[in-house]
């Protein structure tokens, strides 16, 4: 099984700016932390960021035939892409949305998701955690 792990803008600031907000750990940090696991689970993961949209719709595009299932955490486009909705629609691999923070208790522009009606599911509020509940929701999406 190969999952697919996209961010979005600015998390490669994650750990550098802000720690109140989103923690200590780096996205470097959390990608480690995520390929020990995924090794465990003997499934092959991707781990890319881009703060350029079209970039993100590009890899979206691109995991058709390759990757089993998306894991997104599309930062701040969670909230205004509809370009990544379409993308995630057009391909339809199982695709879930992480975040860091959560968004629900938060600024209510965050509290939309543009994405949630074409993902399987939304993780919301666990940190560096969120990830790794990705990844577990991923290997076992069609359980
Ligand atoms: O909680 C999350 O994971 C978010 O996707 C993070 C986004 C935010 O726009 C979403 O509403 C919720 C922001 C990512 C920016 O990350 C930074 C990290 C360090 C310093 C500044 C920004």
């Amino acid at each position: 099984m190969k999952i697919l792990f996209l961010n979005g803008p600015n998390l490669n600031l994650l750990g550098q700016r802000e720690p109140e907000k989103y923690g200590r750990t780096t996205l470097a940090e959390i990608e480690a932390l995520i390929r020990r696991e995924a090794k465990v689970r003997s499934v092959e993961v991707d781990f890319k960021q881009s703060n350029v949209e079209g970039e993100l719709v590009t890899w979206i595009q691109e995991a058709k035939g390759v990757f089993d299932a998306i894991v997104i955490n599309a930062a701040a486009y969670t909230h205004t892409s509809i370009a990544l909705r379409d993308a995630i629609a057009a391909v339809a691999i199982p695709t879930i949305e992480i975040h860091l923070s959560n968004i629900h208790a938060r600024e209510e522009f965050r509290h939309r998701s543009l994405l949630a009606p074409v993902c399987r599911g939304q993780i919301s509020g666990f940190g560096a955690f969120s990830y790794i509940l990705g990844l577990i929701s991923a290997v076992n999406i069609n359980e």
